[in-house]
């Protein structure tokens, strides 16, 4: 008997039954030779997103930018920087997606702007301009030091003194960022509209930068030392040395977070619910799903990054996924995600034998999976000499495997010189990875044991599988500690998803009688039946096996 479940797939909005696929613009496809990404590339790669299964893609910020943070130091809100095109591209995009039936999701960045955005020039002008107060500027202290002890997350003090107005200016990134004051109703109105922009042009949602950074203590009171480091979920340097109670997650995120979602909502039509995801390094379960507001008001999802944190093993997955799911306030949605362009690639964290595991965990999980670009070839991490590195962070805390440049480099489309992502000839903005010729659209296509060919079946499986895309999740108990086991169940339906996380077989016995019936399996090598009273798991596999109707041992 199948209790407490969901059923229909169709009666849930596309981003929560759908799948996130994050496009980093720069190293997607670039169609006019410069070495870098860009709209149009993206545009002539939709076919390949279609024929993948994503239902939704999510473009990191393309807007005019100086490049200090690689777009996420933004100078106008409402342009197309001339390195990824214009907004008539842009505008194409979404049409070209829409037409197949694919969602666009754009990167917004509310915390900061870029130091060259105009709003900033004249705020930093004098401090008697009218838009002083949209940053944050304090006088140093007495001694002529910033006025609190906040740290940048990308090395040093979060406060850059202007000499010509003898203040300090907040930014929580690079100094190039500095934060806007959301407090200032100006600064709020003016970003809300920047949103209507997009709306207006037909984005079907954003995710949101940092969205917990926007509201700090508004007394800027010193953040508390750190007393057990190593808490982020990867090396931060001096950044980790406090606790980060004060300079986010104000109190009055809630309220600006519904005033944001109320706008996002007046735009929702039957036809074209939009949506938003906020950018949350939030883990503290709890504290994580009070973003999602108390009347579910706020986030649709705020992004959930456990999955980053948690040690590759089946017992810290397990309490990872079983926390949110038991944090989840009732008619909220999860969401999980394995890598991003701040993160290391999924093979290169947890070892290219559990790449497929990994893909198979991500997409059988009761929540919306988010899939970085390349991550469905199986793509690692880039050593990238010193003379090519980027990324500020890498390049202001050298030394601590800060930079992430190595999870940025080029899509691998093909054998072809420059992998199908740019022209022959032609200098990538970051190099390709050593194995493109062997790990690439094309070959991984055309090999039926490619992590790409799991990836579209896994993604097929959830179109044609109410149970994964929108079914109830248990763990079951009394399987190996190395072996993360659970069913995802709808009223007709049940599956079950049995993974080895490690390089070891194991055996077990399963807590229902009889057979199932295999659906597929990392190494595409099972088919049929199986019992469920005796399973062996090979090193490295995961099965995904439909046990509708089993009986409960
Ligand atoms: O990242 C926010 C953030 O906290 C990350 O900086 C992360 O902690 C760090 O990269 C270590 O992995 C967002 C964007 O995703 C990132 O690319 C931007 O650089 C940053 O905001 C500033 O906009």
């Amino acid at each position: 008997m199948i209790e407490n479940v969901q059923t229909d797939a169709d009666s849930f909005p596309w981003w929560k039954r759908g799948v996130i696929y994050q496009i980093y613009p720069r190293s997607f496809q670039d169609s006019n030779g410069d070495g870098t990404g860009d709209l149009r590339g993206i545009t002539e790669r939709l076919d390949y997103l279609s024929w993948l299964g994503i239902d939704a893609f999510w473009i990191s910020p393309f807007y005019p930018s100086p490049m200090a943070d690689f777009g996420y130091d933004v100078s106008n809100y409402r342009d197309v920087d001339p390195l990824f095109g214009t907004l008539a591209d842009f505008d194409a995009l979404v049409e070209e997606a829409h037409a197949r039936g694919l969602k666009v999701v754009i990167d917004f960045v509310p915390n900061h702007t870029s130091d060259q955005h105009p709003w900033f020039v004249e705020s930093r002008s004098s401090r008697d301009n009218p838009k002083r107060d949209w940053y944050v500027w304090r006088d140093p202290k007495p001694d002529g030091s910033p006025p609190n002890n906040w740290l940048a997350t990308f090395g040093g003090p979060a406060w850059t003194l202007d000499e010509a107005t003898g203040q300090y200016y907040l930014h929580g990134f690079l100094p190039q960022q500095p934060d806007l004051n959301w407090r200032n109703p100006e600064v709020k109105e003016a970003m809300l509209d920047a949103l209507r922009f997009w709306l207006r042009r037909g984005v079907d949602g954003f995710r949101f930068d940092v969205a917990h950074h926007i509201m700090k203590d508004p007394e800027l009171r010193d953040n508390p030392a750190n007393e057990t480091p190593g808490i982020l979920h990867k090396p931060m340097g001096d950044f980790d040395s406090q606790l980060h109670v004060m300079d986010r997650m104000h109190a009055d995120l809630h309220p600006t977070y519904q005033e944001i979602r109320a706008v996002i909502d007046s735009f929702n039509t039957e036809t074209q619910p939009r949506f938003m995801i906020g950018e949350t390094h939030i883990f503290e379960p709890v504290q994580w799903a009070s973003l999602y507001g108390e009347q579910l008001n706020e986030m649709h999802m705020p992004a959930n990054f456990g999955l980053l944190r948690a040690q590759w093993n089946a017992k810290s997955v397990r309490a990872h996924v079983d926390s949110i799911e038991a944090a989840l306030p009732a008619g909220a949605w999860p969401n999980y995600v394995l890598s991003n362009h701040d993160d290391w690639r999924t093979a290169t964290r947890v070892g290219p034998p559990q790449a497929k595991v990994a893909m198979m965990l991500l997409l059988t999980l009761r929540g919306t999976p988010t899939i970085y670009y390349g991550e469905e070839l199986g793509m690692e991490n880039v050593e990238i000499p010193p003379d090519q590195e980027q990324d500020p962070a890498g390049l202001r805390v050298p030394g601590i495997g800060m930079g992430r440049d190595p999870e940025r480099t080029p899509m691998q489309w093909d054998a072809s010189p420059n992998a199908g992502f740019a022209p022959e000839g032609v200098t990538t903005w970051l190099p390709l990875a050593p194995d493109y010729k062997t790990r690439n659209v094309a070959v991984e296509k055309a090999d039926p044991k490619s992590i790409l060919n799991l990836t579209n079946e896994l993604l097929e499986l959830r179109k044609s599988h109410p149970a994964l895309a929108v079914g109830d999740y248990a763990a079951i108990d009394g399987v190996p500690d190395e072996c993360f086991v659970y069913t995802r169940s709808t009223a007709g339906q049940r599956v079950l998803i049995a993974l080895n996380l490690t390089n070891q077989e194991h055996q077990f016995t399963l807590p229902y009688t009889g057979t199932g019936q295999v659906v597929t399996s990392t190494g595409k090598d099972r088919t049929g039946k199986i019992s469920l009273t005796f399973m062996v798991l090979q090193p490295n596999e995961g099965i995904l096996i439909d046990i509708t109707g089993a009986k409960l041992a």
